[in-house]
């Protein structure tokens, strides 16, 4: 798979890909089955339970592989079944430096649940090399970085925090936000890849899906015999609905990114806008680095109004194209207030998100219309 050297947007359409080899069917087939005919006991084709493999999650796995650059893919029910499972590589007693700005169900995750079964955990900014160094202990088996942050959108370096992390501790990258269109942390040293594939890889806001993705085969097995034992696994559905989306992330992303830098340059220009977080302006702290690290700057967008929390909720009930709903990465647009919405369960922490933000995830329609759109909500505020 990371032996494939054709372009990314060839990768895409066809890594880990062959027609099915007894109908020659080009498209993936839906193998809408939970069990496979043994010959004997024990003599079977490679496939025994749906739980443990599936073909059409086979080819997604492949698919995905082949996208990050990576040598082995898993596929999970949900992004947050993904990072679960990765977390249950480690031990009671180890402890995780984690960004403080991470999606809400991932601080739930680690700070209401695994915490529970003797994970420690720290929480930095992650766009402090300092930070993270200053949080590093004896036990510290694991960095976990979210990049862009969700909703921040603040940049790690990861190549830095890799040559830092050195043999003995592991990085993970979520690359939820990016896609691996954008960003290909593995190739910057990260040891562990994990999306939310619900969100730019499906792309179409109609299939929940999680995967890991890395290259050290000692964690791959290691990782496989958690995704049989634990069984958090997608459907045959949900592998096709989300290898037929991935199959445009290039050309999707593209877009979503021109789109996105469009708004954001406009929102910067608002009396009633205090902030814009989007990577791709040159006032983002975290610019430089997002673009030696990141091919364009993605669809996500956040911005603090000056008024406060109650703009912030007219704003977000006030548009018309983008729509209030959580998640993001679909062709759609849609517009979320964290702090209410995805990130509440960080609210009893140092770091809640402030009632004044709102977060766009800008789709693929015509800018001009999602522009109109946003000045017309602007002016009911
Ligand atoms: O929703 P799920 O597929 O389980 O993925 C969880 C997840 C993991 N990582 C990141 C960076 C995410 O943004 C998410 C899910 N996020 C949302 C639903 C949201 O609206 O932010």
């Amino acid at each position: 798979m990371s032996s494939d050297n054709n372009q990314f947007e060839t990768r895409a359409i066809h890594g880990g890909q062959q027609p099915d080899p007894s109908t020659g069917a080009v498209m993936p087939p839906i193998y809408q089955t939970s069990t496979y005919i043994q010959a004997e006991p024990g003599e079977h084709k490679g496939y025994e339970y749906s739980r443990t493999d599936n073909p059409t999650r086979t080819m997604l796995q492949n698919l995905l592989a082949a996208m990050e650059g990576g040598d082995f893919a898993l596929s999970y029910s949900s992004g947050m079944a993904a990072i679960d499972t990765l977390m249950r590589l480690f031990n009671p007693g180890d402890h995780t430096i984690v960004g403080n700005d991470v999606y809400g169900g991932t601080y739930r995750l680690f700070d209401k649940v695994l915490s529970r079964y003797g994970l420690e955990f720290t929480f930095v900014d992650i766009s402090d090399l300092q930070a993270i160094e200053a949080a590093i202990r004896p036990n510290t088996k694991l960095i976990w970085l979210e990049t862009p942050t969700n909703p921040l959108l603040s940049i790690a370096d990861i190549q830095a925090v890799t040559d830092m992390a050195g043999d003995n501790i592991k990085v993970a990258v979520d690359n939820t936000f990016a896609s691996p269109y954008l960003q290909q942390p593995l190739a910057l040293g990260a040891d562990y890849v994990i999306h939310s594939t619900t969100k730019y890889i499906g792309g179409h806001s109609d299939v929940v899906g999680g995967a890991i993705i890395l290259n050290d085969e000692a964690d791959y097995e290691q990782l496989k015999f958690l995704q049989n034992a634990i069984g958090a696994v997608p459907g045959p559905m949900d592998c096709f609905l989300t290898l037929r989306g991935a199959k445009t992330l290039h050309i999707r992303m593209d877009r979503h990114s021109q789109n996105a830098l469009q708004i954001a340059r406009f929102l910067e220009d608002q009396t009633a806008v205090e902030r814009v977080y989007y990577p791709g302006l040159e006032s983002h702290p975290g610019h430089e680095i997002a673009k030696k690290q990141m091919r364009d700057y993605g669809g996500m967008i956040s911005i603090i109004f000056k008024d406060g929390e109650k703009a912030a909720r007219k704003f977000a009930s006030s548009t018309k194209i983008f729509a209030l709903a959580e998640s993001l990465g679909g062709v759609e647009s849609l517009i979320e207030h964290p702090r209410i919405m995805t990130h509440a369960s960080t609210n009893d922490s140092d770091f809640s998100i402030s009632p004044a933000l709102v977060r766009l995830s800008v789709g693929i329609e015509h800018v001009d219309d999602l522009l109109r759109d946003i000045q017309q909500a602007l002016a009911s505020i």
